[in-house]
This record gives structure tokens, C-alpha cells and sequence, in this order.
């Protein structure tokens, strides 16, 4: 028997347990632990049943995703479906127990045993689309037999949890069990004992009709490329559903396995999988061990209620942590408070919280004109209007009233945070906690060190952002840091391309079509045009000379342009802020090109992605190598939360490693000859495409080296 699989008694019930911590996966020697379990209370007459329960903080995740890569790079392939139709073989009837997740291949194996039984608080899901995958253990079989095809249609092809009630609801679990899961179950099992077993893939009752089905898999087939664009395996699980109303069940599994093969081997879920692993990676921090003292954060103020502050302040607010909220006059602080409730009230319009639930969170913002509660505040993150002298003098005030321990965090997005941190006398206590906007909805928190940023200040605030239901990067300090230092040259190239002659659609198109959730020029239009102009005057005197410029930018805020603010930008507006075509545009693009000595000429979508990409690409490299990310799957998280990077292309790294660094390294010296100096090749990536390595083995050279 292997040790990650226990089998004890209950009496006449065996009790199999699967402990592999963490999560349960079922990593190679579970499989068989499991197997030889069921024949161990098969062959015992003196047991009637079995119950199968996960030790630890859950039932069991999934198949081990650490595995796949081994898979791919032509290790072993392990089915699981003979283990599955071994235990809906038995002839004594098994008990899956439920607590936690039952994910993936979890719930692929509870749906094998005769009988599910859960916790409330449990859920069960499919959500091997997520990695690019499709079930591969005949979920998209069974699944629709117990609770309909469209239903497993829609966990299968969008892959969210399902919670234990409406589980119950569906037919998928038999009977949610309160209190102590352990001893319900093994009453539930004495309850069905010497009754025939019920097998899942004998059933059909739920099978539905060919029409039926026609209108379900038409419905989700044309929804999957509407939400779920360019995604491959959402519309590979629908097939694999439609195989299950189609063929009997042993064919069905059939078509399962190669349509999962088929996503197992894609670079989709090659780069889903990064991701995977990369979320959970960037909460690593090699010098900051993990056993570092946390600072209790169970109340804060924001400094600033405008979009950014008031943002900041729902976030902490819907996590259920008081915010006073600060600002320098009466009409400054109702404005930013009403936009808080409208945003509010919109959410409530469209489902995403309660009424109930937005009154509670109002209730703990408290606005204020002055820091006399800060003195009380475990946080503070200052929101204020972005100019240095400004920061120092309200990180001055808090270092005056503030507690010693505690966080003066800053929300910019370009300052210098050793610079804020002088005009204290704790430098130690502070740090950047840079949320994108809109702060409540955007994932992303780079969390900026400073050179004096204290481990127990940096570990609370990577910590603070689980809580805060945050992705949070650490990265160093220069200036954009890493998610907009790299923005720079990609948005800037956009400009450059349309200065060339690219049409303004034909620029956002190409990078839409490669994925990104929006276009770069449509990007700065929302952001607001004049938020760059601002920092580039300010900023001037740094460039160097002789080298080129966009200028369309500043043309366009010269006249007023400033974006969706002001219904014109590079498209126009309508009171919806519906985007379209201005067609007075290219004639002024024109003009400005010859004013500029830019001769114009027809340009490919192909150049346009390669230019904006790999600028990104080129300009990661620079950050990695001074050592500004910790690690190359930190920029590929940075900006598949914070800038609308699709996640199946892994990020702007990742997808650098998947078209080949030495190409990747060829473009921009091409790049570099026809552009000059902007282009000229960050040193790191000329070294790894020379050596044909890729980012992700500098990263595990990294790794391997703290
Ligand atoms: C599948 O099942 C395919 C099948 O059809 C079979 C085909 C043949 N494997 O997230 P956390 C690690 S595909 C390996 O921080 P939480 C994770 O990396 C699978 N490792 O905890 C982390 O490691 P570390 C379908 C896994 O409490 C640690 O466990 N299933 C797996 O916030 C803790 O994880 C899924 O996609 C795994 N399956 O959330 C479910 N899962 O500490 C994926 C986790 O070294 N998992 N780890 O960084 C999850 O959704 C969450 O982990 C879960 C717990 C909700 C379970």
C-alpha cells in the first residue's frame, strides 16, 4: 500500500484516506494507493463499504499539474481511467466524503464512486480549462450523466467551482452532511449497503435529446468564441460533451482522451500552466524568509478620495478592513465619496454584490478632513495627486502622526519611493503598493521595495494582498517600475507605427487580435492621453538627444485631445463611450509626418504585434537583468493582471520562450538597424539567444542560485 493513500475501519465501512499534502493531487502513487484500497475491502468480508475522504484541508484538487510538463516532454502518460471504472466496478458501494475542493481529477473520481457526500462549505468544479485543458478521466462523460449536459457544459467549457448546495441541487452530490464529515459519511454508507450500486456511466436518464442538445451545444460553441476568444479548450470540452449525448460511453471516453491530448500538447496550456504556477511562484520572495513577523493590518486610511483613493478604499472596505478616508475640503471628499456609492450602486445593478452587502461596506469608510484619527491606523496608503513635492510633504504629516510600526505605503505609479521615504524619519516603514485602475477591479498589485523597506513591512503588504483578494508582485524601484517602465516602449511603438503610416484601428487591431484585451492606442484613450503628456514635459529634460520621439501624443493633447475624457482622442466618443473611427484623423496624421520628416508607407499587423511585443520583451529584459523583477514569470503575472496580456500566451516572456528567443533577438536587431539606439538589444536576452536558452531556465538558474 502506498503511503499517500491510509485505509483504516469504521466498524464494517473502510475508511480510505488519500494524504498528499498539499491539496490531495493525485500525483503518481495515489492512483495505486487507491486501487489497492477498493481491493483491500473487496477482498475483506468483514467490511460492507468504503468511504474515500482527503486529510488536510481538502478532498482532492486534481490531477498533479506538476506532471503534465513531464508529460510533455515525453515522460510517461498515466490514465486514470482504469482506476475510476474499478471503483464504479466494485461491488460494494463507495463513498466519496467531499470537503474543500473536489477539482479536476478530484471530481472526476468522486463521480466514480457510487455515492457523493459533502460538507457545505465544499466545492466541486472542472476547471481544467483554466490550464488549456479539457477533463481527461472521463469528466465530460460522466458529468453530464449526473447533473445535464447543459450544466456540464458550462462547468466543463468555463471551468468555475460549483458550490457544495447547488451540487446538491444538481443531483451531483447525494447529501450535504453538516457537522463532522467523517462520521456522516460512514452513516451514510451503512444506510446504502446491500443495495445494488449505482454506476454513473450506466446512467442516461440526463442525456438529453439530439435536439435538445443541438440548441445547448450551438449555444455554448458560439459563447465560447464570444468570451472565451481564441481559447482552444473551451470548445475542445463542448466536443467532448457532445461525444457524451453521441456515443456510448467507452467511445466517449475515447474522444475525451484525444481532445485532451491535443490540449495537453498545445502551447496554450503550456502557457496556462506557467501561469498557474507563476501566481503562486511570485509570492516568493527569496531574502524575505517565510517565517518573517507579519504587522496585524485591521485598520487603514487612504489619503486622497479620487478615482485612485476612493478605488483603494472599496478594496480594503470589501475585504472587510476599516478605511478612514482622507481629503483636503468638503466638496473634494463628497465628490470622491458619491463616486464611491455610484460605483457601488452599479455592482448592485449588476449582481455583483448585495445591497446589503454595499451598506455594510459603507458603513466602514469613514471620511475625514484631517489625520487626527491616524494615530489609530495600522496603514496607510497615500492616493494624492502625482508630483513629488506633494508626497513629501503628506509623508512628512504622517510621519509625524502616524503609530512607529505603522505602513506608510505610496499608490504611485512613477515616483521615486526612496525619495517619499527620505521625508520620513522610518524609511524602513515605507513602501509602494501600486494598484491599477479601477483599484476594486484590477487584480494586479506591484509592491514597490524600497532600498530601506523593512521584510516585515514587505511581507505584510505581499501577504495583506491575498487578503485583499490581490495578486501582488514585488518589484524594485525605478522609474515606472516594471508594469509601466515596460508600457512605455510598447505604447510608444504604437505611436511610432501610426507615425509611419499605420492606420489608428489597423494598430489596436493587430494587438486585439493577438489577444490583448484592448489596443494600445484605444488604452491611452481610456487612461487619458494627457496623463503621459503631463510626465513627459515633466520628464524632458532626462531624454537624451538625437534620439526619436513620439509625438503624436502631444499633437493630439496640443488640440485638446485628451481621450474618452473629452470624447476625442485617437477615436472619437459618444455619451456611452462608444468608440469610433475618426475620419478626420489621418489627413492631420499626415501633416504631422511630413512636418516631422517621417516618410509614410503600408505596414503588416505582423510588424505592428512584432514592434509593440517585442518592446515589451526587450524592455523585460533590461528590467531582469538590473534586477527590478525577481523573476521573468513576475513580468508575465504583471502584466497578464495589471495591462490585459492574454493569459494563454503566458505573458510577454513566456511568449518570447515560445516563439524562440534566438528569433525573438533577430527581430529587434533588425529592429535596432532600421530604428536605431531604442532598439539596441538588452544584453540578457543577446546572451540566453545565444546560448539557445530561454527565460524561464534563467529564472530556475536564479532560483537554484539564492
Ligand atoms: C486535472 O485534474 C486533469 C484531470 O482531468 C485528469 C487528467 C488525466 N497539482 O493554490 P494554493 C499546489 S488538472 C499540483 O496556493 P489555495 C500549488 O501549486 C487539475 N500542485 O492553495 C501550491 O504549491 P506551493 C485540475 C497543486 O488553498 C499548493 O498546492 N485542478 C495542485 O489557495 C497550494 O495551492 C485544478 O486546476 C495540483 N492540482 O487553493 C485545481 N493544486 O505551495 C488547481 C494546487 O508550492 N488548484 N497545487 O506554491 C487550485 O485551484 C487551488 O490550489 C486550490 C487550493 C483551490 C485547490
Amino acid at each position: 500500500m502506498s503511503n499517500l493513500v491510509r485505509v483504516s475501519k469504521e466498524n464494517d465501512v473502510a475508511v480510505i484516506t488519500i494524504d498528499n499534502p498539499p491539496v490531495n493531487a493525485l500525483s503518481p502513487g495515489v492512483p495505486e494507493g487507491i486501487w489497492a484500497a477498493i481491493d483491500e475491502m473487496n477482498d475483506d468480508p468483514a467490511v460492507k463499504a468504503a468511504v474515500v475522504i482527503g486529510s488536510g484541508r481538502t478532498f482532492v484538487a486534481g490531477a498533479d499539474i506538476k506532471e503534465f510538463g513531464k508529460v510533455t516532454s515525453g515522460g510517461p502518460r498515466r490514465s486514470l481511467l482504469p482506476l475510476l471504472l474499478h471503483i464504479e466496478d466494485s461491488a460494494k458501494p463507495v463513498v466519496m466524503a467531499i470537503h474543500g475542493q473536489a477539482f479536476g481529477g478530484g471530481l472526476e473520481l468522486a463521480m466514480a464512486g457510487h455515492y457523493r457526500v459533502a460538507s457545505p462549505t465544499a466545492q466541486v468544479g472542472q476547471p481544467e480549462v483554466k490550464l488549456g485543458i479539457i477533463p481527461g478521466a472521463g469528466g465530460t462523460q460522466r458529468l453530464p450523466r449526473l447533473v445535464g449536459v447543459a450544466k456540464a457544459v458550462e462547468m466543463c467549457a468555463e471551468g468555475k467551482p460549483v458550490p457544495a448546495r447547488e451540487a446538491a441541487a444538481l443531483g451531483l452530490i447525494d447529501r450535504l452532511i453538516e457537522g463532522d464529515l467523517l462520521p456522516g459519511a460512514v452513516a451514510f454508507a451503512r444506510e446504502v449497503t446491500g443495495k445494488p450500486v449505482p454506476k454513473t456511466r450506466a446512467r442516461a436518464e440526463k442525456l438529453g435529446t439530439p435536439a435538445e442538445n443541438a440548441t445547448i451545444i450551438t449555444a455554448a460553441r458560439d459563447g465560447a468564441r464570444k468570451k472565451q476568444r481564441n481559447l482552444k479548450a473551451p470548445l475542445a470540452a463542448i466536443d467532448a460533451i457532445e461525444a457524451a449525448t453521441k456515443l456510448p460511453f467507452e467511445q466517449g471516453c475515447q474522444a475525451e482522451a484525444k481532445l485532451f491530448t491535443d490540449c495537453l500538447f498545445s502551447d496554450q496550456s503550456k502557457a496556462l500552466i506557467h501561469v498557474f504556477f507563476g501566481e503562486r511562484e511570485v509570492a516568493k520572495i527569496p531574502d524575505v524568509p517565510k517565517e518573517t513577523p507579519l504587522i496585524p493590518v485591521n485598520r487603514v486610511a487612504v489619503v486622497g478620495s479620487g478615482t485612485m483613493g476612493g478605488g483603494i478604499a472599496m478594496v480594503f472596505v470589501n475585504a472587510g478592513i476599516p478605511v478612514l478616508l482622507k481629503d483636503v475640503d468638503e466638496p473634494t471628499l463628497d465628490a470622491g465619496m458619491g463616486k464611491i456609492r455610484k460605483n457601488y450602486a452599479s455592482s448592485v445593478q449588476r449582481g455583483r454584490f448585495t445591497q446589503a452587502f454595499v451598506d455594510e461596506r459603507l458603513q466602514l469608510i469613514t471620511p475625514v478632513l484631517s489625520y487626527d484619527a491616524f494615530a489609530d491606523v495600522d496603514m496607510v496608503v497615500e492616493a494624492v495627486f502625482e508630483g513629488m513635492a506633494l508626497k513629501k510633504d503628506v509623508f512628512a504629516d504622517l510621519d509625524r502622526i502616524c503609530r512607529s510600526d505603522a505602513i506608510l505605503a505610496s499608490n504611485t505609479s512613477t515616483l521615486n519611493i526612496d525619495e517619499i521615504a527620505a521625508a520620513t524619519s522610518r524609511p524602513e516603514a515605507v513602501i509602494g503598493t501600486h494598484f491599477f485602475s479601477p483599484a476594486n477591479v484590477m487584480r494586479l498589485l506591484e509592491i514597490v521595495r524600497g532600498k530601506k523597506s523593512s521584510n516585515e513591512v514587505i511581507a505584510t503588504c505581499m501577504q495583506l494582498s491575498k487578503k485583499l483578494g490581490k495578486i501582488g508582485v514585488l518589484v524594485g524601484n525605478c522609474r515606472g517600475f516594471v508594469g509601466n517602465r515596460m508600457f512605455g516602449p510598447y505604447r510608444r511603438e504604437a505611436q511610432f507605427l501610426v507615425e509611419e503610416g499605420a492606420g489608428v484601428e489597423a494598430v489596436d487591431q493587430a494587438l486585439v487580435d493577438f489577444g490583448n484585451a484592448m489596443g494600445p492606442l484605444a488604452t491611452g484613450d481610456l487612461a487619458g492621453l494627457d496623463v503621459g503628456w503631463r510626465i513627459r514635459k515633466e520628464y524632458r529634460h532626462l531624454e537624451k538627444p538625437g534620439i526619436r520621439q513620439p509625438f503624436a501624443e502631444d499633437r493630439l493633447c496640443e488640440i485638446g485631445r485628451y481621450g474618452q475624457k473629452t470624447v476625442r482622442g485617437w477615436y472619437l466618443y459618444d455619451e456611452n463611450r462608444r468608440a469610433s473611427a475618426d475620419l478626420e484623423l489621418p489627413a492631420l496624421l499626415r501633416k504631422w509626418s511630413a512636418e516631422a520628416g517621417i516618410p509614410r508607407r503600408q505596414i503588416s499587423a505582423e510588424e505592428i504585434v512584432d514592434r509593440c511585443i517585442y518592446a515589451l520583451v526587450n524592455e523585460g529584459a533590461r528590467i531582469l537583468e538590473e534586477g527590478y523583477a525577481l523573476r521573468a514569470v513576475d513580468i508575465d503575472i504583471i502584466y497578464l493582471n495589471g495591462y490585459g496580456f492574454p493569459a494563454y500566451r503566458g505573458g510577454p516572456m513566456w511568449h518570447a520562450d515560445t516563439v524562440g528567443l534566438k528569433k525573438v533577438y533577430q527581430r529587434i536587431c533588425e529592429f535596432h538597424q532600421q530604428h536605431g539606439e531604442l532598439w539596441a538589444p538588452a544584453p540578457l536576452l543577446k546572451r540566453l539567444a545565444e546560448a539557445g536558452k530561454t527565460f524561464a531556465e534563467f529564472d530556475k538558474e536564479q532560483v537554484a542560485a539564492a
